[in-house]
């Protein structure tokens, strides 16, 4: 399934997929980095819809309509903030990755994708990310073949190359 998996550099609110993902908050009603680079793309009814949804619990996700942005979708989720490792970021990390994975499917989506969850503000370290992230779509794929491709969206060098290198460790496991 790794061949439907690509890491590429860009901006995610760009991308003319059924379904984006942000990098949110639990308030679900917007910030920096990606989420306000999301919904400053898509305009104001999207925050308008967003607080409909009484916010998300870290490592949940709700789905939204695109409004203006090329994607049909914006699936948020709030990624957990790096403790240090023992507030079981991890996990709340992969769920973060399935539950948006799980909502696509749900609705009809073929094509997702991704930023670097946590990665920025939350301070998640990226090579332990990279491997959640990777490991955790690989192994839905695998499982849902109505998700014809998933993709990580890399803002910055160092984000594609940590993401391109736990795809590679991934497939030589496979
Ligand atoms: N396209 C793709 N990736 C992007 C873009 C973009 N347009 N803009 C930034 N990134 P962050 P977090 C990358 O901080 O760590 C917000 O305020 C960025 O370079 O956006 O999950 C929310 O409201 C990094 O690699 O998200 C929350 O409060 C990655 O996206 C908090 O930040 C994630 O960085 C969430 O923090």
């Amino acid at each position: 399934m790794s061949e439907r998996i690509e890491i590429i550099a860009g901006d995610i609110t760009r991308q003319n997929v059924d379904a984006i993902v942000n990098a949110a908050n639990c308030s679900l009603l917007g910030g920096g980095g990606v989420d306000g680079a999301i919904h400053r793309a898509a305009g104001p009814e999207l925050l308008a819809e967003c607080r409909s949804l009484n916010g998300c619990e870290t490592g949940k996700a709700k789905i939204t309509r695109g409004y203006r942005l090329p994607a049909k979708f914006v699936i948020h989720t709030p990624g957990p903030v790096w403790h240090g490792g023992s507030r079981g970021e991890e996990a709340l990390l992969a769920s973060c990755y399935r539950s948006c994975l799980e909502l696509a499917s749900a609705n009809g989506c073929r094509t997702i994708d991704f930023p670097s969850i946590s990665t920025g503000v939350y301070h998640f370290p990226l090579e332990k990310a990279s491997r959640i992230a990777v490991g955790v779509i690989a192994g839905y794929l695998a499982e849902h073949p109505e998700i014809e491709r998933a993709r990580m969206v890399c803002f910055d060098g160092r984000t594609e190359e940590h993401y391109k290198k736990a795809l590679a460790e991934l497939e030589v496991r496979l």
